[in-house]
């Protein structure tokens, strides 16, 4: 039901021109060249087979991977084996050799011939990549649950493809309200098709912890008990949080955890009272207020419970980052605040983590490896042009772009408005590389796309929300700045509406696009 809501119908629409319907022009993120291969298609059967690259085990991963897709909807048995050599045997082949050397870590050439569909990278991530976009070359029902009728044809096809950004990452706020395991991985699959690799989940803040501490076990039992509107809330087992870090690799997603502080604390304050400079724990908060909570500076005890925070949850984490958050202290003097960044980046080195963290934490460090995330509304910021200059890397997730919990319009009826309302061309229209002054190509790590959950409950929400913006940050993130242009943007975004449909994304079916 929410689909309908946000206004105009395709009725109003401009018609679009037949030959966006073409699967090789309709690709999200655009790649940076496809050819099309004029007369040849490759059509998938009952015998076709999927070859992967013979002695690699995550090549046969994403080979799995694939067939597991394909399965689902085409019926066909699709038997996966190792690659009898180098040269593309007749069916689908995921080799890790003979790529273009520009595809580099992420990247992968496709090639769509009559007798063979060759994709090459030079690593499994390359690989992984190139399926999704193998995915979007197939009619739209190859993405449906149950066995449809073909034909699966693939257009003939020379794609080369990398990322302009190493990073591309979405966050899930899993504190105000909290989304369990199966709706995180429902949308890690989601991410995957956009080619997203970077998954940060904010697991604390004033309504709820999130994850188990051992060493401190009330956060989760009394500090996850609630959430904003006073439901049951919940956090994640260790098990769980592990699990959900696998699947995320399965889908080559790294997953950053967050511990917001030294604000946005009220759950873990709540349930340690020696936590507090004035030793009383308050209670726990469901409200959406931000910026009354701090953790006591001047007491030792809130180092050892933050080494301890860090070290448990850098103990359940492969990936490079850990992020401190940092935002919105606004009930920390800028001296403690400074004091308390001092005592604690180095924790997060000491657990052999790289800093990242919401953007006013970097004036505290001269540390060039700390990465700043960018979520201001304004285009000039002198601490993060600072850090730029110092030779930091910068994350960029400006508000009033990038958030997936911004309203789409004044009758969006779920998400905020504080950063303003965010239609799908607002979302597109803004060059991260050029985004911020005195932070350049150079200096950008790359996107992400945070998504609050203060209003946000179920799944359907989440996709509400994010279809079809996260594709657009996605695109950002993705595709070269010479392919930006709105008109060729939406008429391939719109291509994507019946793929979400077989996939049962609930989207909003925004005016500005028009969809198939
Ligand atoms: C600001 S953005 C916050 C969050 C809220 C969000 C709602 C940022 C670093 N802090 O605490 O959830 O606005 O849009």
């Amino acid at each position: 039901a929410l689909a309908l809501v946000g206004g105009a119908t395709i009725a109003t629409q401009a018609p679009r021109p037949a030959a966006a319907a073409e699967p090789l022009r309709s690709l999200v993120p655009v790649p940076v060249s496809a050819q099309a291969v004029a007369g040849v298609t490759h059509t998938l059967s009952a015998s076709t087979k999927i070859y992967t690259q013979a002695g690699s085990a995550p090549a046969r991963a994403v080979g799995d991977y694939l067939a597991g897709v394909l399965r689902r909807s085409t019926g066909f048995p699709l038997p996966v084996a190792d690659a009898p050599s180098q040269t593309p045997a007749d069916g689908i082949n995921l080799l890790l050799s003979g790529a273009d050397s520009r595809v580099g870590d992420q990247g992968y050439q496709l090639d769509v011939a009559a007798g063979s569909v060759a994709l090459r990278a030079r690593t499994a991530a390359g690989l992984f990549g190139g399926v999704q976009t193998l995915r979007q070359l197939l009619p739209a029902k190859v993405e449906s649950a149950t066995v449809q009728e073909g034909p699966w044809t693939l257009p003939g096809a020379n794609i080369l493809d990398y990322p302009r950004f190493a990073h591309r990452g979405a966050m899930l706020d899993v504190a105000r309200h909290f989304h369990p395991v199966d709706t995180v991985k429902r949308y890690i699959d989601q991410l995957a098709l956009y080619k997203i690799n970077y998954l940060h989940l904010h697991l604390t803040d004033d309504q709820g912890w999130r994850i188990v501490i051992d060493s401190w076990p009330r956060l989760a039992t009394h500090g996850g008990s609630t959430q904003v509107g006073g439901g049951p809330g919940g956090y994640y087992t260790k098990d769980q949080y592990r699990d959900i870090v696998a699947y995320a690799a399965s889908r080559h997603m790294t997953v950053v955890p967050e511990v917001d502080m030294p604000g946005h604390t009220n759950a873990a304050l709540s349930s340690y009272a020696e936590l507090n400079c004035n030793g009383v724990a308050p209670p726990l908060r469901t409200d959406i207020e931000v910026g009354y909570s701090s953790l006591c500076v001047g007491k030792e005890v809130t180092y050892r419970f933050v080494e301890d925070v860090i070290r448990e949850i850098a103990e359940l984490t492969p990936g490079p980052y850990f992020h401190i958050g940092g935002d919105e202290a606004h009930a920390t003097n800028p001296a403690d605040y400074q004091a308390f960044m001092n005592r604690v980046l180095p924790l997060v080195s000491k657990y052999g983590k790289r800093v990242m963290g919401w953007h006013e934490f970097v004036k505290t460090t001269t540390d060039t490896a700390a990465v700043p995330q960018y979520w201001g509304t304004t285009t000039s910021n002198e601490t993060v042009a600072a850090a730029a200059r110092r030779g930091n890397k910068v994350l960029m997730s400006p508000a009033n772009k990038a958030y997936l919990d911004m309203k789409y319009n004044a009758s969006t009826p779920l998400g905020l408005s504080w950063a303003g309302y965010i239609e799908v061309q607002t979302a597109y229209d803004w060059n991260p590389g050029a985004h911020v002054s005195g932070v350049g190509e150079s200096a950008v790590l790359g996107v992400e796309a945070p998504l609050w959950t203060e209003t946000i409950v179920t799944p359907d929400h989440i996709e509400f929300m994010a279809f079809p913006r996260l594709p657009v940050i996605a695109e950002l993130g993705w595709s070269p700045w010479s392919t930006h242009d709105w008109n060729s943007f939406r008429t391939r975004l719109g291509a994507h509406g019946p793929r979400w449909q077989a996939l049962g994304i609930d989207y909003y079916r925004s005016p500005q696009v028009p969809w198939d």
